[in-house]
């Protein structure tokens, strides 16, 4: 059954209610962009269309899209990485807020992929936040997502959401913990990926070993207020130099404490510059990668030699059906019709 009206009118008042940001509205099409059935697809594809205006439904000249450019200037996708509990969800509650507080027309979703699978629906890092911003204040939405590994990789249905929340919000931050794939996941999804991390008990390996120092643009080492941050620091700019002898520039350290606020002004500012300064890919040049994992979450090594052998691979079967959606209804038909035929 669709979660969608069945009748376009409905359907474009739900779509303008979540172009005016209202958090029961995007909601309820977020929960359109999770569902993995491929039935869905067509609903999602309705909603696009509106939302990009290639459809009557989606009329032009809506404030809220024409203010933050839904339109106009896309959307920056930031990814928020690192270790567990390095500190992640408590400085961006920090940072959203000092970020909407310095500039009146920014808007920020939070998606947040939780690895703690027990801690379901209303996440903390909402509930946390929430003591500090106004409730009423439409330019800051979270949510919280299962992951959809034990580690913490970025749930499948991610990148779908993120396909709805750069239409409405003018900067998605996705929270996630930075081991194995979905560090290369977060790379794909991510105009700007930061590393999070936190001082060490005094070994130095430990931030080569992460291997995930390659992915980041910049790195926040946070809970300085602890004694052993300083140390930590000078290691993390040894090891960066280590492992990364080709960076034409060191890449940003931020030293930061999200218990006492120290340096998160600082890091505020930079992200404000970042968003303002990049130019974020497309819509269309995240689809191939997500397009490989769609596929390989459903169907496997067979799923991924079809995609490849049958259908010459993510980029021309996306080509060939005009779209991230349609092309999930097709390669579903293509492979259950190959599995049926002797
Ligand atoms: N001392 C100190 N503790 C902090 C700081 N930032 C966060 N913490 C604490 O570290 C713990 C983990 O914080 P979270 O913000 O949940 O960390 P996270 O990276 O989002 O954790 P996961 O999403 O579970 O990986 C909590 O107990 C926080 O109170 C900090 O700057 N200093
Ligand atoms: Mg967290």
């Amino acid at each position: 059954m669709s979660a969608l009206p069945a009748a376009d009118a409905d359907l474009a008042a739900l779509v303008d209610r979540a172009r005016a940001r209202e958090k029961a509205a995007v909601s309820r099409l977020i929960g359109v962009f999770e569902d993995s059935r491929p039935s869905a697809a067509g609903d999602r594809a309705r909603v696009l269309d509106a939302l990009d205006g290639r459809h009557p439904l989606g009329a032009a000249g809506d404030e809220a899209a024409a203010a933050d450019g839904a339109a106009g200037a896309p959307s920056v996708v930031l990814g928020v990485t690192g270790t567990p509990g390095s500190g992640k969800s408590s400085l961006l509650a920090r940072l959203t807020i000092d970020a909407l507080a310095a500039q009146p027309d920014l808007s920020i979703a939070v998606v947040a992929i939780d690895p703690s699978s027990h801690i379901s629906g209303g996440s903390l890092l909402g509930d946390r936040t929430r003591l500090r911003a106004p409730l009423d204040d439409r330019r800051l939405y979270f949510r919280s997502q299962a992951s959809a590994t034990e580690l913490g990789g970025l749930s499948p249905s991610t990148f779908q959401v993120c396909r709805l929340l750069t239409r409405l919000f003018r900067c998605v931050v996705v929270e996630t913990v930075g081991i194995g794939q979905s560090e290369a996941d977060v790379r794909h999804l991510a105009d700007r990926v930061y590393l999070v991390l936190q001082p060490l008990g005094g070994d130095e390996v430990q931030f080569l070993k992460a291997g995930i120092i390659e992915v980041p643009d910049a790195f926040i080492l946070n809970k300085c207020d602890e004694p052993s941050a300083e140390s930590s620091y000078f290691q993390l700019k040894g090891s960066l130099g280590l492992a990364r002898p080709f960076d034409a520039e060191p890449p940003e350290i931020h030293r930061t404490s999200a218990r006492t606020g120290a340096g998160i002004p600082e890091l505020t500012a930079a992200v404000l510059d970042a968003i303002a300064a990049t130019v974020p890919r497309t819509h269309a040049e995240r689809e191939p990668h997500f397009l490989e994992r769609w596929v390989e979450d459903e169907w496997g090594r067979q799923g991924r030699r079809h995609l490849v052998d049958v259908l010459g691979g993510a980029e021309a079967h996306l080509a060939a059906s005009g779209g991230f959606d349609p092309a999930q209804v097709a390669f579903d038909e293509s492979i259950r019709g190959a599995l049926r035929s002797p």
